[in-house]
C-alpha cells in the first residue's frame, strides 16, 4: 500500500515510449524533467508505456533503455519513491526494475492523499485489450519469446507494439465514454482519476471532480502534479529541435 502525506508533491507522467530510435530531444528533455522532479517532487508516478517494448530477459537489458534506467536510478538515489504503474506495452517489468528500486503496481490503485481518493491507472482497461499483451501474457509464448535472440525479439516486438498502438492509443479518445467512466467512479466515492495511454492531454471537471489523461511524451511534454489532493495537467518547456 502506498503512503502519502498531506505535503507530498507528486510528479506524474506516461507514454514517453522510448525506444530504440526515440529522438534525442525527446531522451534530453525527460532527463531535464527528472532533474525538475529531484528539485521539486517527493514521489514520481510513471504511468505507464515508459518504454515502447519492455521485456524482461533472464540476463541482459536493452542497450537503447539503458540511460533511461540509470537517470531514473539517480532520482530514485535522490530521494525520490518512484512507483511505476505498467502499461499496455511494458506490462512485463520484473525483478529488474525492482533492484534499481522502482515499486512496480500491476492494477489501478487508489491513493488517498490530503484527503481526496486519486484513482491511478495506465487506462488500457478501458478498452479493448490489445495483441502484444494477449501474446505475452501467456507463459508459454513468453518461453518461446525469450529463445529468441534479443535483437531479433525487440524488432519483432516493436513492429507488432507499433501495431497495437496505433490501434489501441490515439485513435481512440472517445470523450463521452470516458465521461461516462469518470461518473461511475466519481458516485462511488472516488474524487479524482488520472491515467495515461490515450497520448492527448485532457481535463475533464465535474463538481470539483476530476478525471486527468495526462498526455503523451514526444507531441505535448504533458506531465501532472498532485498536491493537497488536487491534480493538475503541465506541460514541460520544450527544447529547441
Ligand atoms: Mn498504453
Amino acid at each position: 500500500m502506498l503512503n502519502i502525506s498531506n505535503s507530498d508533491i507528486i510528479f506524474a507522467i506516461a507514454d514517453t515510449h522510448f525506444h530504440n530510435k526515440s529522438r534525442n530531444s525527446d531522451i534530453n528533455d525527460f532527463f531535464l524533467f527528472l532533474k525538475k522532479v529531484r528539485q521539486e517532487a517527493d514521489k514520481l508516478f510513471l504511468l505507464g508505456d515508459i518504454f515502447d517494448f519492455y521485456f524482461e530477459y533472464k540476463t541482459v537489458i536493452p542497450k537503447s533503455l539503458f540511460r533511461v534506467f540509470c537517470e531514473l536510478y539517480k532520482t530514485k538515489s535522490a530521494g525520490v519513491e518512484i512507483h511505476y504503474w505498467v502499461g499496455n506495452h511494458d506490462f512485463y517489468l520484473g525483478q529488474f526494475i525492482k533492484d534499481i528500486g522502482i515499486v512496480p503496481h500491476s492494477l489501478p490503485e487508489v491513493i488517498s492523499a490530503s484527503g481526496a481518493q486519486i484513482l491511478i491507472e495506465h487506462g488500457n482497461e478501458i478498452n479493448s485489450p490489445d495483441m502484444l499483451g494477449i501474446i505475452l501474457k501467456n507463459r508459454l509464448s513468453r518461453a518461446l519469446f525469450s529463445i529468441i535472440h534479443p535483437d531479433l525479439g525487440i524488432t519483432l516486438a516493436r513492429k507488432v507494439s507499433r501495431l497495437s498502438r496505433l490501434r489501441s492509443g490515439k485513435t481512440t479518445l472517445d470523450l463521452n465514454y470516458l465521461a461516462r467512466y469518470a461518473h461511475r467512479k466519481f458516485s462511488s466515492g472516488i474524487d479524482a482519476i488520472m491515467m495515461g495511454h490515450f497520448h492527448k492531454p485532457y481535463l475533464y471537471e465535474d463538481n470539483n471532480k476530476s478525471l486527468v489523461i495526462l498526455g503523451d511524451w514526444s507531441n505535448y511534454r504533458s506531465f501532472g502534479i498532485i498536491r493537497d489532493g488536487r491534480i493538475s495537467l503541465r506541460r514541460f518547456n520544450h527544447s529547441p529541435r
